[in-house]
């Protein structure tokens, strides 16, 4: 959107459970919007890297606007690199499940895989130990999800999380962790958490940093897959949604977050205009925030998934089809949890927009 980047400072007053904002224009230094009561907006939406939508226009949150905001939020807004490693990415839901609630957000997301150099790269600190052959070869061995956390002490929650390094010392010491419940042995540890805020600022980089970070996206685009978006209200249950997508058969051969720009969102969803009419406001949930793309395989593809999915209308999936995501899932007919591919024939169209074309395009950040 370069040409059309403008630049505001928000205000945000929580005032107990009714929030208002006001906006000022930050070159014209002319206030843009009076002091007006929001409903869907909360100061855990106000991360750096954010994306959310004020009354229909989407904003990107770039920084803090003074140094009192940024010595109150910025605390509670750590960001830190946790990766699920090879050996627990069939565990995927249940990890993000965890992380999730234990009040961590999960702001980013990729599934890569990783040449061998990646991994001689990421742990360059343990070149000539004993173990490093054993772990490049463990981490360049399959599929590993890279995950930017944000929250309070996130660095220190994600290790208390994970566990000791050693996941039989991890089932000794502390049976609830991660690695206890998802490790094999001293290497193959399911799960990875930065150890310290530079750590944690070179690691994310190394993953998220836009058209160079490491590894390769891992899609197919067979004619046996299809496309699964969790939709930005779903994200806060993308563990579970995950999870029930697993338990029920398809093989998750792709996942990444896209955060979607007006243009991206009204191309995508093109074939919905005039004869959908909730088409409007299907843009502008696509646009509210982040969503996870998912490449689905196996277990009859696109129509078999359509209906896994369930009617579009989650209220009538509960009568229905009880057991499909929407039904579990969804809140109305816009915030219904998932996209799933409708026609057949735009199987192969939609996976290609999002894991061929998105991914590379400046419409999505
Ligand atoms: P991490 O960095 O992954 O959170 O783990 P850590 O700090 O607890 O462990 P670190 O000592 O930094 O080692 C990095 C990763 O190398 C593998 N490793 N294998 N003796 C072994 O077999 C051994 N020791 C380390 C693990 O995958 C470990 O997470
Ligand atoms: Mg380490």
């Amino acid at each position: 959107m370069a040409g059309q980047m403008r630049k505001y400072t928000l205000l945000f007053f929580p005032e107990d459970g009714n929030p208002q904002i006001e906006m000022i224009d930050s070159k014209l230094k002319r206030m843009f919007l009076k002091k007006t009561p929001i409903s869907d907006l909360t100061l855990a939406d106000l991360h750096i890297g954010n994306l959310v939508n004020v009354f229909s226009r989407q904003l990107s949150i770039t920084g803090y606007a003074d140094s009192f905001t940024q010595a109150a939020l910025s605390n509670n807004q750590e960001h830190t690199l946790m990766v699920i490693k090879p050996n627990a990415v069939p565990h995927a839901g249940s990890i993000l499940e965890a992380v999730t609630s234990s009040g961590l957000t999960i702001a980013n997301l990729r599934q890569v895989q990783l040449l061998r150099k990646d991994v001689e790269e990421f742990y360059a600190e343990h070149r000539g130990k004993a173990f490093f052959e054993n772990l490049v070869a463990f981490m360049s061995s399959g599929p590993v999800i890279a995950l930017d956390v944000v929250g309070a002490g996130a660095i220190g929650a994600v290790r208390a999380m994970n566990g000791p390094t050693d996941s039989a010392r991890a089932r000794s010491e502390a049976p609830n962790s991660l690695r206890a419940r998802f490790g094999k042995d001293g290497t193959a540890n399911a799960v990875h958490g930065s150890d310290s805020p530079q750590s944690a600022a070179r690691e994310l980089a190394y993953y998220f940093k836009f058209q160079a970070g490491r590894g390769n996206p891992t899609s197919t685009m067979s004619t046996n897959s299809t496309l699964c978006i969790i939709k930005p209200h779903a994200v806060a249950d993308v563990g579970r949604i995950w999870q029930t997508v697993v338990d029920a058969g398809y093989a998750v051969t792709a996942a990444q977050s896209f955060a979607l720009d007006n243009v991206a969102a009204t191309e995508f969803l093109e074939v919905y205009k005039g004869v959908v009419p909730e088409y409007v406001a299907m843009v502008a949930e696509m646009t509210s925030g982040r969503l996870v793309g998912l490449e689905l395989s196996g277990n009859g593809g696109q129509a078999a998934f359509r209906k896994f999915a369930g009617p579009m209308d989650p209220e009538i999936a509960r009568h229905l089809h009880p057991t499909s995501l929407r039904a579990k899932y969804g809140v109305d007919k816009v915030k219904n949890a998932v996209h799933c591919t409708d026609l057949p024939d735009d199987g192969p169209l939609e996976l290609e927009y999002f894991f061929s074309i998105l991914v590379n395009s400046s419409h999505h950040v």
